[in-house]
């Protein structure tokens, strides 16, 4: 017997899965919801921490105000991050890059579960919870899983900062505008586990639609970017993406 989920999947999409060869998938915070990591929207609910709401403590101005603070709330994610691991939709990415001849992963996480799962050449949109970065030479330190991270830059010896994009913060040069040329490239785009309401990253599914690509959203909630979708499949992406 089909499951609710299978009889969603139109014979349209299976028959472009089959034949595409240059797919894009877009990732937010709900593709890794079912390894354990909370969301920032999405349920009616918007993360809050130690009574902040995380677009203020995930803010460029916290970070002049109070580095301490955004330490405190990265570390906190980190050490939680320490103990997930990638669920059967991170898995799943992974193998369609051996599926379609070019997959190309842009992932607005910071939490690095595509490249545990396996996922070669993701487009990090807005940085690495495990790099920091210097305020002044801007060098680049990754942070180990089982070290303490370095409080100082290695380089000039001034303070390091979480290497990720905050609110009003610009992306890493070049990361969009590939992410921008991938999806006017693809024949399928996939936008899964996100609220699609962050710019830029939420603009790739509308290029990918002009420039005349399917593009199928996977998420259990509507979004804004349902409604340019051909395709909108209502679940979770641990459970849809497997059917796929
Ligand atoms: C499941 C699930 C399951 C649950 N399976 N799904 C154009 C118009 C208006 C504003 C702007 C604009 N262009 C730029 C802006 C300003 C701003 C912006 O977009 N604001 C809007 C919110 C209004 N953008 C920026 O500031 C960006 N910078 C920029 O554009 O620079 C140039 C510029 C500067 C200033 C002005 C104008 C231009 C930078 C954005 C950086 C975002 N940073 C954060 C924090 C990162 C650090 C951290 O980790 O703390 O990134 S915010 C947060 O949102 C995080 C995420 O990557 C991002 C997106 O969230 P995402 O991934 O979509 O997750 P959620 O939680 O929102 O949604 C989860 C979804 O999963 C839900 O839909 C659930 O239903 C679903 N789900 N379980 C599948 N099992």
């Amino acid at each position: 017997m089909q499951s609710a989920v299978t009889r969603q999947i139109s014979a349209e999409l299976r028959r472009r899965l089959a034949k595409a060869s240059n797919v894009l998938v877009l990732t937010g915070a709900g593709v890794s919801a079912e390894s354990g990591v909370p969301t920032f929207r999405g349920g009616g609910n918007s993360a809050v921490w130690k009574g902040m709401p995380f677009d203020v403590i995930s803010s460029a101005t916290m970070v002049r105000r109070n580095l301490p603070a955004v330490w405190e709330w990265f570390d906190y994610r980190r050490e939680l991050l320490k103990s997930l691991r990638p669920n059967p939709a991170h898995q799943e990415i992974a193998r369609w890059q051996k599926r379609f001849a070019d997959l190309s992963v842009v992932t607005q996480n910071v939490d690095g579960l595509h490249q545990l799962a396996g996922s070669k050449d993701v487009i990090e949109l807005h940085g690495s919870i495990w790099r920091s970065r210097c305020q002044d030479c801007r060098s680049k330190i990754q942070i180990s899983r089982t070290e303490p991270r370095a409080e100082l830059c290695l380089d000039c010896g001034e303070s390091l900062r979480p290497d990720v994009v905050l609110f009003g913060e610009i992306l890493p040069s070049g990361a969009f505008e590939l992410a921008a040329e991938k999806a006017g490239a693809c024949e399928l785009c996939f936008a899964i586990g996100t609220s699609g309401l962050v710019y830029p990253a939420a603009g790739l599914p509308e290029i990918a639609k002009a420039a005349g690509a399917y593009v199928c959203e996977v998420n259990p909630e509507r979004t804004p970017v349902s409604d340019i979708c051909d395709e909108v499949l209502t679940g979770k992406a641990g459970e849809v993406l497997p059917l796929l």
